[in-house]
This record gives structure tokens, C-alpha cells and sequence, in this order.
């Protein structure tokens, strides 16, 4: 097991996660890469053309990106370096391995960034917009596996998680 000199950090913050100065943000995408609406509307919309031109490329090249599986690619216009496209299951009332793909991830969108040497990234609540997850068990899961894997891997130096509702902000607060 690998540390880093300093545990990294968990941090919250209330905002829209395109405006994030972190060297990758994750978006919450679908198995078809090509974009849609929430954080994946507006990571588009201000990362630019550029983000979707690479996210075809990916398609082309290995196809769609089940759930639970991550790819990434540059951050075009935004702040960020780059942009970490996770896929996260849909909610169909948890007897469809939903909790092990939402953990799965977020694992893999951490993997993607250790080998990018991504030290800070920011994580929007993924799957509990359109997906339908319930909150409370996605957030729990988010902080649980995000722990988990900064405490058994080191270089990752901040993980922050940026919720959109005041609802989600009590939720992270308390779990964090
Ligand atoms: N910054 C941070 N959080 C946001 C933002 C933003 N700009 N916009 C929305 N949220 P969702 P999903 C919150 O629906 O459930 C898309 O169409 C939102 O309030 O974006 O994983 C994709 O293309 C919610 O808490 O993602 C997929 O088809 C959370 O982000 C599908 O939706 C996630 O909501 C993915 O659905």
C-alpha cells in the first residue's frame, strides 16, 4: 500500500461543477458519450466542442462506456485539465446492482485520474439527477468509496464533491 506524505482531503462545496479550478471534474455521462442534459449538458455547453469531439473519438474507437465504467478526456475550454465522463447505473429499485456500479464509478473515475497524475478532482452526485438514485444511499456510497480508495492509494490530494441542492449539501455534511 502507497501513501501520500499528506491524507487527502474531502472537501464539499455547493456550485455548479463547471466552474470547479481542480485539475478534473467528473461529469455524470451516459453509455453513449455524446452528451445530455444536467451536468452533462453544461459540462458540454461550457467545456465547448472540443470535449465532444474527443468523446466521439472514444466511441468510435471502444465503443459505448457501461455503467460503471469511466473514460476521460481533455477539459477544452473549462478550468479544469481534464473531464472524467463516469457512467452511473439507473435507479430500477436496487436489485439491479445499482450500488456496486455507482461504487464502481467512482473507483474507476479515481483509477483514470491516478494514472492522468490528477491531484485534485471534483465529483458531481453522480447518478441521483436523471438516474433517479436516491440520494442518501448514493452519497453515502460516494463518500464510502472515495475513502476507501484515497486511503489505499496515495497522489490524489483533494476530493471534493459539489452538490447542486441544499438537501445534498446536509446529506455530504453529515457524512463527511
Ligand atoms: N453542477 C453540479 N451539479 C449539477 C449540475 C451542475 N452544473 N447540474 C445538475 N447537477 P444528472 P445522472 C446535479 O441528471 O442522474 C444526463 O442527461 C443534479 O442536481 O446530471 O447521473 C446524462 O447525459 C444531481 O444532483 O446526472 C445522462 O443521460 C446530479 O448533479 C443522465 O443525465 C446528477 O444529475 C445522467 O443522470
Amino acid at each position: 500500500m502507497t501513501h501520500s506524505a499528506q491524507a487527502a482531503r474531502l472537501t464539499l462545496v455547493r456550485g455548479d461543477i463547471t466552474s470547479q479550478d481542480v485539475d478534473a471534474v467528473v461529469n455524470a455521462a451516459n453509455s453513449g458519450l455524446l452528451g445530455g442534459g444536467g451536468v452533462d449538458g453544461a459540462i458540454h455547453r461550457e467545456g465547448g466542442i472540443r470535449i465532444l469531439e474527443e468523446c466521439r473519438a472514444i466511441l468510435v474507437r471502444q465503443g459505448r462506456c457501461p455503467a460503471g465504467e469511466a473514460v476521460i478526456t481533455s477539459g477544452g475550454r473549462l478550468k479544469a485539465r481534464y473531464v472524467i465522463h463516469a457512467v452511473g447505473p439507473v435507479w430500477q429499485g436496487g436489485e439491479a446492482e445499482e450500488e456496486r456500479l455507482l461504487a464502481r464509478a467512482y473507483e474507476n473515475s479515481l483509477r483514470l485520474a491516478l494514472e492522468h497524475g490528477i491531484r485534485t478532482i471534483a465529483f458531481p452526485c453522480i447518478s441521483t439527477g436523471a438516474y433517479g438514485f436516491p440520494a442518501e444511499r448514493a452519497a453515502l456510497i460516494a463518500v464510502t468509496t472515495v475513502r476507501e480508495f484515497v486511503d489505499s492509494h496515495g497522489g490524489i490530494h483533494e476530493v471534493r464533491f459539489i452538490v447542486f441542492s441544499e438537501a445534498d449539501r446536509e446529506i455530504y455534511e453529515r457524512l463527511l
